[in-house]
């Protein structure tokens, strides 16, 4: 997969320390509400348990031609040929990356300010990421970002941004126009009542469709 298969769109994150059938529930539900990307995020469960369910979770993303990237973990994407990894400031490098990886995988780049930013994209990112947008109801720590530092990584980055934090039915409008490419979103899918209907709604919004009346 190469950086031309990167959809854009809403990037749906699966929350951490799901039993895997109610992961494996809610990335199909997602899938069926039309969503671009899906990212596998976790942090405590065992390697070998991560490769399980990456590998169950390909069987859904890969006919659906919806790219599947694993958080953090490049040896768990690398074992499972999944679509690319996205990496923060205290990853592997997105050099170190790159170089184990090859050039066609999707490496996705946090990068919070225009240092970072630069030197993601030099070392090899396909895309990079910045927030929070919003405040954020899963990291309620992080301070919020906002538009003007959407705005500045929109102007100065050469790939794809991907905005997060708090992104929801309400407030996904703001951005909409601002040219990002993907919206990425964690509980405004998980959390919903109907996780299928809350991401068509999102990917509705997102492709700047108007509601029907
Ligand atoms: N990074 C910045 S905000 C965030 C991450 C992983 C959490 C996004 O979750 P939500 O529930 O969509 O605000
Ligand atoms: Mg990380």
């Amino acid at each position: 997969m190469d950086i031309q298969h990167l959809n854009s769109g809403i990037y749906f994150i699966l929350p951490p320390d799901l039993p895997t059938d109610a992961l494996l529930a809610l990335a199909r539900a997602a899938l069926a509400g039309g969503v671009g990307m899906l990212q596998y995020r976790e942090k405590s469960k065992h390697t070998r348990r991560m490769l399980e369910e990456v590998t169950r979770l390909l069987e859904h993303t890969r006919p659906a031609g919806v790219p599947l990237i694993v958080n953090d973990r490049v040896d768990v994407a690398m074992a499972c040929s999944a679509d690319g990894v996205h990496l923060g400031q205290e990853d592997m490098p997105v050099r170190a990356a790159r170089g184990i990886l090859g050039p066609e995988i999707i490496i996705g780049a946090t990068t919070p300010d225009s240092a970072t930013l630069h030197e993601a994209e030099a070392a090899g990112a396909s895309y990079v990421a910045i927030g929070p947008a919003f405040a954020s109801p899963t990291k309620p720590e992080k301070p919020v970002a906002g538009i003007d530092a959407i705005r500045r990584t929109v102007r100065e980055a050469t790939v794809p941004v991907c905005a997060i934090g708090g992104i929801c039915a309400e407030n996904l409008p703001v951005l909409v126009g601002e040219g990002v490419a993907l919206y990425a979103v964690i509980s405004g899918i998980s959390a919903a009542r109907d996780p299928e209907t809350a991401a068509r709604e999102l990917v509705r919004i997102a492709s700047g469709e108007q509601p029907i009346a």
